[in-house]
């Protein structure tokens, strides 16, 4: 079996043919499974997005009087834009700039922040963060603040979680500044049950990925082959999301197949939980100046705002 595929999917099958399957956890964001991760953002057992959005509401103005009028906000993974309108209305910046992998969802979203914000000058950017984000030209230089929330960042294993916290220093620009949120380390059974919630909400979301191959390479999952599965993995420090066939599956793609046998998985995400300190040398390590830092009074999930 050839490793050479034709771009784009070259990528996706190489990964699906390495010994240790996988597929990237941005092949999760298709229309379907944005709006399933919107679901899982107001489940019971998903804590994080309510621990931010209540560390936002308990400190918003401490943090908005850190951050000049008139700023420039760029959000990556905007995803719904739920969590900018909020910073916009405590923030009241010039320029939104929202930066997402899923297009046709950012359209949707920005739709409603420029009718609630007329005067605000609204952009959207269809980019992977694991490439380098490229902003318009005429989106202001001065006064940038990065905005990248709900511990997305907890995606990238820590090498290239440092590189892209490099990579948006670049992009906050001279005295510019990053609002990030991050999910902190706690009881495995909390992690565990925040990543297998009783409505099967995740395992939809996670199965989705195979519906989003099928059309993005032409291949013949089938999800009924498959389960969830998720677990805290203390010594790597990540929340571990895998595909596992429940029967030999053969999976075929114009050009290739691959047969996996019973109980074989198929690596889809890893969520990465962090501690203050450790975060805080990170933010330094990709040269930030001073970062403050609001948690939630179970010191569950962490805001840190961080300057260039
Ligand atoms: C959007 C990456 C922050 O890892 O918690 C939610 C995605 N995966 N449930 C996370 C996710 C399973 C989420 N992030």
């Amino acid at each position: 079996m050839s490793s050479h595929y034709p771009e784009p999917n070259g990528e996706i099958i190489a990964a699906l043919c390495a010994a240790r399957a996988a597929i990237s956890p941005k092949h999760f964001y298709d229309a379907s499974g944005s709006a399933l991760f919107e679901r899982i953002t107001r489940l019971p057992e998903y804590y994080p997005t309510r621990t931010e959005r209540s560390i936002m509401e308990t400190h918003g103005r401490e943090i908005g009087n850190r951050i000049a009028a008139g700023a420039t906000v760029i959000e990556l993974g905007a995803g719904n834009c739920e969590k900018a309108r909020t910073l916009c209305a405590s923030i009241q910046p010039k320029c939104f700039v929202a930066v997402d992998i899923s297009a046709d969802f950012l359209h949707e979203a920005v739709a409603g922040l420029r009718s609630s914000f007329p005067a605000l000058d609204v952009r959207t950017v269809v980019a992977d963060l694991n490439d380098e984000i490229i902003l318009p030209a005429d989106v202001p230089a001065e006064q940038r603040l990065v905005f990248y929330p709900g511990s997305s960042i907890g995606n990238f294993d820590p090498e290239p979680a440092l590189d892209l916290l490099r990579r948006i220093r670049r992009l906050a620009g001279d005295a510019g500044a990053l609002l990030v949120g991050v999910d902190l380390i706690k009881d495995d059974a909390i992690l565990d049950a925040a990543y297998n919630d009783a409505e099967g909400v995740t395992a939809a979301f996670n199965l989705n990925a195979l519906a989003h191959l099928n059309r993005l390479i032409g291949s013949d999952f089938d999800l009924r082959d498959w389960r969830h599965v998720a677990f805290f993995n203390r010594a790597r420090s990540r929340i571990e999301m895998h595909l596992e066939a429940v029967i030999d599956t053969r999976v075929c793609w114009p050009g290739g197949e691959r047969l996996f046998r019973r109980g074989e998985r198929i690596h889809t995400e890893n969520s990465y939980k962090y501690d203050i300190e450790e975060f805080a040398v990170l933010l330094d390590r990709a040269g930030f100046k001073q970062a403050s830092c609001w948690t939630d009074p179970r010191q569950w999930f962490a805001v840190f705002l961080a300057q260039v």
